[in-house]
């Protein structure tokens, strides 16, 4: 169990380098107000076509610029959700999850390093320790 962690780990690492840059492509920029009502992947917190590690990423790379901003990373999903709006209106904001809701994967209300573990495990396939993580949800919202 610790050697798949720390395998899971090194990946993850790795795939710092690999995602770096790419996370913020044109189908996220897209993201408008309008664009969280609808079906979306509990994991996929990018909103593209596919969970992978640069999810995770996007996760962790958030927690860090929010922590760095406001001084906590206990990050409610209603945080993430204000921030979002904040980085729509400003562009100098490069990390933030277009899907907020979608990164609460274990579902206690906050977006923290347990979410972006079960992105890692179900990217791994160990799909009972990955909780929500590709069921899909609706936000019937605006
Ligand atoms: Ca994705
Ligand atoms: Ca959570």
């Amino acid at each position: 169990m610790k050697k798949l962690f720390q395998k899971l780990t090194a990946s993850f690492v790795s795939a710092l380098m690999l995602c770096s840059g790419t996370y913020v492509t044109t189908e996220a920029a897209d993201v408008t107000d309008s664009g969280l009502k609808g079906w979306h992947i509990y994991g996929n917190v990018d909103d593209n076509e596919i969970i992978d590690i640069c999810d995770a990423v996007l996760v962790s790379q958030f927690m860090t610029v929010y922590k760095n901003k406001h001084g906590n990373n206990h990050i409610s999903v209603e945080a993430a959700l204000a921030y979002r709006e904040e980085a729509l209106e400003d562009d100098s904001i490069e990390y933030y999850l277009p899907i907020p809701q979608a990164a609460d994967i274990d579902g206690d209300g906050y977006i923290t390093e347990a979410d972006t573990i079960c992105i890692q495990n179900y990217i791994a396939n160990n799909y009972d320790k990955a909780k929500r993580c590709g069921q899909p949800f609706y936000i019937n919202i605006n």
